[in-house]
């Protein structure tokens, strides 16, 4: 295939899988269901944020959790060890989400509805950008040892997520290199709407702050 019919057909595949998300929103809206798409590279801390994340919200709300992965359901279980209601997406080797994939994990849900549900998308900062997941709101996580400097290098990334969470703050005075005013900067000048957080599962910092945003995002996406 010649390069332009190449992107003419990955602009066809991006184009049809924009009108099933758009579906697909709608649909959870009207059941209720406020859907979070949770993005970031491998060991950033997704597992970990959104188990201190339901932990907040399961007392006076239902979750659920797609766990997405290229293989294993080592995520899947972790959530289901924690009493969530889980199911695995195996991507079979591919590196982002689609909605095909996003469909068929709710369906696996069986008649299971939730006030919040979750895709903890691939390990990956690049593909995951391109697809919408039929999410309301979308976020990705920059862990402090993996460095503030990445705003450039994955552009797209920054540009489609509503909130910036800065994971393992705990690592933040081991690591003084790390910029947070330049994160902060950089993240703006690319997406001046975007909401940041600087969190850590290990002591609890900015947990509370995170759960009220998303908390107050599913009243504003309900409505
Ligand atoms: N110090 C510290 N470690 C953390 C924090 N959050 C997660 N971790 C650790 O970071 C490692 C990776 O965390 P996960 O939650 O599995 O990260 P993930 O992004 O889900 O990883 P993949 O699903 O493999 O991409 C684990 O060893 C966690 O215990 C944090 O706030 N502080
Ligand atoms: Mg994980």
């Amino acid at each position: 295939m010649n390069e332009s019919r190449m992107i003419e057909v990955k602009r066809n595949i991006l184009a049809d899988n924009d009108r099933a998300a758009d579906v697909f929103r709608e649909a959870r809206k009207a059941e209720g269901t406020f859907f979070i798409d949770v993005m970031a590279s491998p060991g950033a801390g997704k597992t970990t944020l959104l188990l201190a994340l339901i932990e907040q919200l399961r007392a006076h709300a239902t979750c659920g959790v797609i766990e997405a992965d290229l293989e294993s359901e080592v995520d899947a279980l972790k959530i289901k060890e924690a009493g969530v209601s889980s199911v695995e997406l195996n991507t079979r080797g591919v590196c982002h989400v689609e909605m095909g994939m996003v469909e068929k994990a709710l369906a696996a849900f069986g008649e299971l509805r939730f006030d919040y549900l979750f895709l903890e998308n691939i390990g990956n900062l690049v593909c995951p950008a391109e697809f919408d997941t039929g999410a309301h709101v979308r976020v990705m996580l920059l862990s402090v040892p993996e460095g503030y400097d990445k705003v450039y290098k994955y552009p797209p990334m920054f540009a489609v997520v509503d909130a910036l969470i800065v994971t393992k703050s705990d690592y933040l005075s081991l690591n003084p290199d790390f910029d947070m005013d330049a994160l902060y900067r950089q993240a703006r000048v690319l997406n001046p709407d975007l909401d940041i957080f600087v969190v850590s599962a290990r002591t609890g910092q900015g947990i509370d702050e995170f759960a009220a945003w998303v908390r107050s995002c599913r009243e504003t996406a309900m409505v």
